[in-house]
């Protein structure tokens, strides 16, 4: 399914999701083929083709709770209930200051606007880029990241980097109901798991969320 109308990128913001070390293959929690998307995605920061580009950066606490380490028994990857949601416990990974945690260096930060760190709580899990995992209140605390959109005249979000089917995903999901016509541009992101793949694609779609692959943007 291609697009025939070429997009009005005047009020749209580029997220780069975690592209850090930790994310690609020999990292704490690889992703498959992560690395293949970090050229593509200096290519097109480099670009210039979006007004405001920001990029989000998972950054954890040493004994994060989301860390199958802080479980005793459990394995990476195994699932808990926590808060009344389910919770997927990770290899100790993005710990703030460490090497993996950093933003990847094959990505040129200077275009990017703003950095938004999430997964702080030590208590609280982030997978997307505008709001927390559940708190043991019930909610999901949001990072500001939707209010500084906003109050930048965005209204359009295309999403980029990892992972594919959790925090690109989460992100792209909330952006969508913050109100932001929303894309993912597919190619520009890899999964933990390929084998979610249709999961996440109709899961976006069901949202309103537009799936399409980066040589559909105008060229530069
Ligand atoms: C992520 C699992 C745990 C991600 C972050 O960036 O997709 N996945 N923390
Ligand atoms: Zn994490």
């Amino acid at each position: 399914m291609t697009e025939t109308t070429p997009f009005d990128l005047s009020g749209a913001a580029l997220l780069v999701v975690d592209l850090q070390p930790d994310f690609m293959p020999g990292g704490a929690l690889a992703v498959a083929e992560g690395d293949q998307i970090i050229a593509p995605i200096r290519r097109l920061v480099l670009a210039g083709l979006f007004p405001l580009q920001v990029a989000t950066q998972d950054w954890h606490p040493p004994g994060h709770i989301s860390f199958a380490s802080h479980h005793a028994g459990k394995q990476p990857f195994d699932t808990i209930e926590l808060y009344g949601h389910e919770q997927t416990l990770w290899p100790d990974h993005c710990v703030q200051g460490s090497t993996g945690a950093q933003l990847h260096q094959g990505l040129d930060l200077t275009p990017l606007a703003a950095v938004v760190r999430k997964g702080m709580d030590p208590d609280v899990d982030s997978y997307s880029g505008f709001r927390n995992n559940w708190s043991p209140a019930g909610e999901r605390p949001a990072t500001g990241l939707g209010g500084y959109l906003r109050d930048r005249g965005v209204d359009t979000v295309f999403c980029c980097g990892l992972a594919r089917d959790v925090c690109v995903q989460w992100t792209a999901l909330d952006a969508a109901d913050y109100g932001f016509q929303t894309f993912v541009l597919w190619d520009l992101t890899r999964g933990v798991d390929p084998g979610n793949d249709d999961r996440v694609c109709a899961e976006l779609r069901a949202k309103g969320v537009r799936i399409i692959t980066s040589d559909q943007l105008p060229t530069g």
